[in-house]
């Protein structure tokens, strides 16, 4: 028997108003079949929006304390299904048991930051210009949100977006990716019971092109968070410049990590091993160019070929496995036309290139872990995101070449460089353009309450996680009260 799943609009589970249904498949065995869930609408979208917008009214009012109390209780259950969660995670996604468990503790984290941000949302206070006036900036929620996430963190990122809408007091209207819903339900169905009311957070299933569209191009949505690839967050940008909503994009990168000559190699072999190929290479945070020092280039790379080629590719599920499949078939083929394009562009294999076939493979959507050599900077393997268990690596003479390799890109997310010199380590800090730099830790393990996002075409300019992501699901109001009991015009009228 099939399990078929529903939409949540107004807190009732519903099928999409055309009936039909897409099936969720495990990417480890597609074989399995895990649900069929509804393959929505422009009119289901259209009741989520009307059901978020009358929720908007009452929810608007609730102390932003008493929302956080509500926070509190998500994280509390979420700790206590933690397990099962990501056993049913690994079982739609594919990554490993290890890593679907700490996405959930970024949800956790998430919920726990959120519950304590509700006893701050801090605004300010200055001074006026004019006697017997007080004057303050507050904070205020600014209506219905639209919530599209990607498939690679199925609970971490919608956890980003929604905990600090519905803290603000926004209402939610969510589309989750479609390689991931099961996960996207459980967090909903959480929310509802930790005493989310009916309508604030609305679920609906199905396509970008049909779902996320309609929710972008929708008059009475205010604002929207996305995170996904630069080529749909600009066409994302683009439609929902004609409602002129606030957006904030979290898109792709091409991530470097540079190791020194006086870097500790077994540290940044641990780090390269873990930033490459850890979730099968599928963050937006990924390792996908390591900028080697040319004094210990042959050294390291007889390492890393060495612990590359021995990594344990499994079902995500099966105890020992280090790297799950991709995601589907078009994302391991998005891989596998990536690895053709090096080759022909001349760059060398010095490890994987080949779909892994071995014991109990057949059925999954595996790839080998993937290392290119000879790679120049001109070539597409070195500026385009991938995706996937591919790196590629260059050869650098000096901290300025591989600075300025780092930042040969239209990508600025994350990076990371290992050295033991300090003075190294800062210049880097100043001179590499991303969102975040790291010192001696790989470009993937960002902590929750920290600002998440990057600079160029990684993003617009917005920051998820921490405080930061407060400043975009909230709106500020300037208020002036004179007690004067006077007329008084301000000082531009009276100076
Ligand atoms: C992502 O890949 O989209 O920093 C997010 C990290 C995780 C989040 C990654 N905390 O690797």
């Amino acid at each position: 028997m099939i399990r078929r799943y529903q939409n949540l609009i107004n807190g009732k589970w519903v099928d999409a108003q055309s009936g039909k249904t897409y099936e969720n498949r495990n990417p480890a065995n597609w074989d399995e079949l895990i649900g069929l869930f509804p393959k929505s609408g422009k009119e289901d979208v259209d009741e989520a929006v009307k059901a978020a917008r009358a929720a908007f009214e009452k929810w608007r009012l609730v102390p932003a304390p008493k929302r956080g109390d509500i926070m509190r209780k998500v994280g509390d259950i979420l700790v206590d299904r933690k397990m099962e969660i990501a056993r049913e995670m690994t079982r739609e996604m594919g990554k490993v048991l290890s890593e679907t468990m700490g996405d959930v503790q970024e949800g956790i984290d998430t919920a726990y930051y959120a519950a304590s941000e509700g006893r701050r949302l801090f605004g300010r206070t200055v001074p006026s210009e004019l006697p017997d006036k007080f004057a303050m900036a507050i904070r205020v929620p600014i209506g219905v949100a639209g919530i599209i996430t990607p498939w690679n963190f199925p609970m971490a990122i919608p956890t980003w977006k929604i905990f600090p809408a519905v803290l603000s007091g926004n209402t939610v209207v969510f589309k989750p990716a479609t390689d991931t819903p099961k996960t996207a339900l459980t967090l909903v169905e959480i929310m509802m019971e930790a005493g989310i009311p009916e309508g604030v957070v609305n679920l609906v299933f199905g396509g970008g092109s049909e779902v996320g569209n309609a929710i972008v191009e929708h008059p009475d949505v205010d604002l929207i968070s996305f995170t996904g690839s630069t080529s749909v967050g600009k066409q994302l940008s683009r439609n929902a410049s004609e409602t002129l909503k606030r957006v904030s994009l979290e898109l792709g990168g091409k991530n470097a990590q540079i190791v020194m000559d006086d870097a500790d190699l077994d540290l940044a072999l641990d780090g390269i091993i873990w930033g490459a190929f850890g979730t099968t290479g599928q963050r937006c945070t990924a390792t996908s160019r390591l900028i080697l020092h040319e004094k210990i280039y042959d050294k390291f790379m007889t390492m890393l070929v060495d612990r590359t080629t021995k990594l344990k590719i499994g079902d995500g599920l099966l105890p020992g496995t280090e790297v799950g499949p991709c995601v589907n078939e078009s994302q391991r083929k998005t891989v596998q036309s990536y690895v053709e394009i090096g080759q022909r562009e001349g760059a060398t294999l010095v490890a994987g290139g080949s779909i892994a076939s071995g014991n109990g493979l057949g059925k999954g959507w595996f790839y080998e872990p993937t290392v290119f050599v000879n790679v120049t900077p001109t070539m597409r393997i070195a500026k385009e995101e991938i995706f996937g268990p591919v790196l590629s690596i260059l050869r650098t003479r000096s901290l300025e070449e591989s600075i300025s390799l780092m930042n040969d890109t239209v990508y600025g997310l994350s990076s990371s460089i290992y050295t033991s010199d300090v003075n190294k380590a800062f210049v880097a800090i100043r001179d590499i353009k991303a969102g975040i730099t790291y010192i001696n830790v790989p470009t993937i393990g960002a902590e929750a309450h920290l600002p998440f996002g990057g600079v160029k075409q990684t993003g617009n300019g917005h920051r998820e996680g921490g405080w930061t992501v407060y400043d975009f699901f909230t709106e500020w109001k300037a208020v002036y009260i004179d007690y004067s009991g006077k007329f008084q015009r301000a000082q531009i009228d009276n100076y």
